[in-house]
């Protein structure tokens, strides 16, 4: 608890003393409460709020900007100013419990009453939204697909298809998906396959039997699955079988390519201001924390 809301909870107590008509105390405890994000009514106009249930209070704030969308980066933080009267910083107690819907829904239900509110007067709004992670969710988490050991993600890329590892669903570019390259038939093993025992996983891998074919080309029907072909003698797939071996056929790399995007947006207000006619209630900054949402996005050959 900052110094300021130490000496106004005090004057709140020297108050209630005096006059118990209607001096606010506010539990303001906002920290552990997870930031929620809904479209407001207008054009371009949202509300980030947090709603602390165990004592049926909020703090929502209301904004519109054409340059915030929560899945794009922004190159410099969005600053809004409070004092303009097109943004503001509201909080609220209730009479009773409330949900999301009450901020995310037209018509909010007639059953609740605001037995307090706070209007922020002044105050300037910065918001920021980064990447916090990416990923092609192939069954390797992405701070282990840096191969080369060198803590740059980006300059991993096996298959040299311009894409890095951590976002390459097929590092090898042989039309067989890493998540399903990677599982052996050991038991209690759970170390990438390697079919042909050279060292290298079959992920990582452009010819797994190590046969001279390439896997991409062990592909006799030529549908851009290796999968599905098989020597009909023996029922063995060609690419994982270096005794088997179809015509040789030229297949290019033909597998779409989905990436998990994280997106983490944090607010902070800086110096904002509550009065009401009891006094002033002040935090210098308050930290609305961050909101993550995940998008994925799959790019086509
Ligand atoms: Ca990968
Ligand atoms: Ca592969
Ligand atoms: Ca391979
Ligand atoms: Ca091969």
């Amino acid at each position: 608890m900052s110094v300021k809301k130490l000496l106004y909870l005090f004057l709140s107590i020297a108050f209630l003393s005096c006059d118990d008509g209607d001096i606010i105390v506010t539990s303001f405890e906002f920290d552990d409460v997870d930031l929620q994000l809904c479209n407001g009514a207008g054009e371009n106009e949202f509300v980030f709020f947090k709603i602390n249930q165990s004592v049926n209070e909020a703090i929502s704030y209301n904004f519109v900007s054409d340059l915030f969308s929560e899945t794009e980066v922004t190159t410099a933080p969005i600053t809004l100013d409070l004092s303009d009267g097109t943004n503001t910083l509201i909080y609220r107690q209730f009479n009773s419990a409330i949900t999301s819907d009450y901020y995310c829904s037209i018509i909010p239900s007639s059953d609740i009453i605001i037995t307090e509110e706070l209007i922020s007067s002044s105050g300037m709004a910065e918001i920021e939204t980064i990447i916090a992670l990416e990923d092609d969710n192939d069954g390797i988490d992405a701070a282990d697909e840096d191969i080369n050991g060198n803590g740059n993600l980006d300059d991993d890329d096996t298959d040299g298809d311009m894409i890095p590892n951590y976002k390459d669903q097929d590092d090898d570019n042989d039309n067989i998906l890493t998540s399903v390259e990677i599982p052996n038939d050991i038991p209690d093993n759970d170390n990438p396959r390697d079919t042909d025992g050279d060292g290298i996983p079959d992920y990582l891998e452009e010819d797994d039997d190590n046969d001279g074919i390439l896997t991409r080309n062990e592909d006799a029907n030529e549908n851009g699955n290796p999968r599905d072909d098989r020597d009909p003698n023996t029922g063995a797939l060609f690419y994982l079988d270096a005794q088997s071996t179809n015509t040789a056929v030229m297949v290019a790399p033909a597998l779409d390519n989905t990436i998990q995007t994280t997106y983490r947006t944090t607010i902070i207000i800086n110096q904002i201001e509550f009065i009401d006619n009891n006094g002033d209630f002040q935090d210098d900054n308050f930290s609305f924390g961050f909101k993550e949402t995940t998008v994925a996005r799959t790019t086509t050959l």
